[in-house]
């Protein structure tokens, strides 16, 4: 019963197509309520293993839908700041809390808060043809969703502060080179990238991929000393794991593991 997004959950791992494809995607507060609508669903669900975010058409997602922000004709100015604290706050923290890999399979273009949504993920592969575009400063404002956050973390300052201001398309194959995503995959392999991501999702170590996301994202705001401490804790829980029990026998007897995700 989705109608701006499409959502599967199978095998543990959840697939989220935005699907406006006539709007490239661009968010819509109809659009915002059914991802946390699914968002609801994953975090409930105790067999969770993954998640992969991708889009349908030839955008990913070109960020607020503009014309729900027509200029009224009295030239009435408006709080930008209600809509990012109910739906965008929400849905950047909820993802980036979700103890379970989210891959963002970015199908083309990702504009404004789309490309936020898109550096929120844990890992992004992109197709060729996609490119980002920090359309925020053509329209007077700054990026927002997290990307003031994301951006400097990911590319340094000085790239940050160049795409930010001036809002040049960054291609896909630039973001690679920069560090900004994962992997460029050429467009026709759209299709078998979705595909092997939710079997890689479905069938990895999800404790241990959970435990590598709380570190990596943690060690940004900690000491050296503060994350051995984080290491040791998140390595002594997966000691404890059927997953590192198999995957000793799988390496003492020369075979692929057979992960559980317990
Ligand atoms: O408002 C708040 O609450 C604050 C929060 C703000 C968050 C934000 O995301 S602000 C930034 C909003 N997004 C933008 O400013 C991006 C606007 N779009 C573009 O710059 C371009 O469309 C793209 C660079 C994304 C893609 O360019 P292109 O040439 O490939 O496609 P196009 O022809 O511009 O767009 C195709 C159609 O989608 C077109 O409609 P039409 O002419 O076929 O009827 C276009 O108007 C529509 N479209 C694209 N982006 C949006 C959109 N419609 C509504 N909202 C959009 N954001």
């Amino acid at each position: 019963d989705f109608t701006q997004i499409q959502f599967t959950l199978s095998d543990g791992v959840g697939v989220i197509t935005l699907n406006r494809p006539d709007r490239l995607n661009s968010f819509t507060e109809v659009m915002h309520a059914e991802l946390a609508r699914a968002l609801d669903v994953m975090e409930a669900h105790a067999g969770l293993r993954g998640l992969v975010i991708t889009g349908a058409g030839r955008g990913f997602c070109a960020g607020q839908d503009l014309s729900e922000r027509k200029p009224a004709e009295d030239g009435a100015r408006r709080d930008l700041s209600q809509m990012l604290e109910k739906c965008y706050r929400p849905l950047i923290t909820r993802l980036r809390a979700l103890p379970v890999p989210v891959v963002c399979v970015m199908n083309g273009v990702a504009a404004g808060a789309g490309a936020s949504l898109v550096l929120a993920c844990d890992v992004v592969f992109a197709v060729q043809s996609a490119r980002f575009v920090q359309a925020f400063s053509k329209i007077g404002l700054l990026p927002d969703a997290g990307g003031t956050w994301f951006l400097p973390r990911l590319v340094g300052s000085a790239r940050a502060m160049g795409a930010a201001l001036f809002g040049e398309s960054v291609s896909a194959t630039q973001a690679e080179a920069w560090g900004l995503i994962w992997r460029v995959v050429p467009d026709e392999s759209l299709a078998s990238t979705l595909s092997d991501i939710t079997a890689t999702l479905a069938t990895g170590p999800t404790r241990a991929y959970a435990a590598t996301k709380a570190a990596l994202h943690a060690s940004s705001g900690n000491t050296l000393a503060q994350q051995f401490d984080l290491e040791c804790q998140l390595q002594r829980e997966l000691g404890y794991t059927d997953d590192y029990l198999e995957g000793m026998r799988a390496f003492a007897e020369k075979r692929p593991p057979a992960f559980t995700g317990t």
